[in-house]
């Protein structure tokens, strides 16, 4: 019988195929979707790994090519600055190292324009909760921002570096995080 389950398994999928319709068109998606996932892990945009810790700190797992580290944090070095070209396509990977609950302890990415006022930027995140600490009337100084990840969770997002070359700061918008240090540079030279 199990030998046989196989054939009958391909026959199945046949006459699904063949019927058409709701279920099928869902299939579809679904490979769809797991071809994008394929697309998206396989592809070359250039992707910075960090890791968001207790200590309220941006931290990688070592020097490399295009990042500009600083102290020991532990198991990992503090990630002080990006360097990247007018108009790059970066992917920021942002996971947060963490036992806390989500309410105490949760880290995001969030790039800000050259001209905003990273200061009163996370003043006014702090009181945005239900928005995920994005407040919603400052959206125009932010290039590009990931979800929040809180233990355990990974969170990125893909982005082009501004054309314009110079200093961008980028933050972690969770109340009291960007001035305990959770904060970097995006250098964009060309
Ligand atoms: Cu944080």
């Amino acid at each position: 019988m199990t030998r046989f389950a196989p054939y009958l398994f391909s026959l199945m999928l046949l006459f699904v195929a063949a019927c058409g319709g709701g279920s099928d068109q869902q299939a579809e998606e679904q490979t769809a979707d797991t071809q994008a996932q394929a697309t998206e892990q396989a592809d070359d945009v250039r992707t910075i790994e960090m890791v968001g810790i207790d200590r309220m700190k941006f931290v990688v797992e070592g020097e490399e090519e295009g990042i500009k580290t600083g102290e020991k944090m532990g198991d990992y070095v503090l990630l002080e600055s990006i360097t990247a070209e007018p108009g790059e396509e970066l992917r920021i990977r942002l996971t947060t190292e963490s036992t806390l609950p989500a309410s105490a302890m949760a880290h995001n990415f969030v790039l800000l324009t050259m001209n905003a006022d990273a200061t009163a930027f996370a003043n006014a995140a702090s009181k945005a909760r239900d928005n995920e600490y994005i407040p919603a009337d400052m959206e125009d100084q932010i290039i590009a921002h990931t979800d929040l990840a809180s233990g355990g969770e990974t969170v990125e997002v893909t982005f082009t570096a501004p054309e314009e070359t110079g200093e961008y700061e980028y933050i972690c918008s969770f109340p009291g995080h960007y001035s305990g240090g959770m904060k970097g540079i995006l250098n964009v030279e060309g």
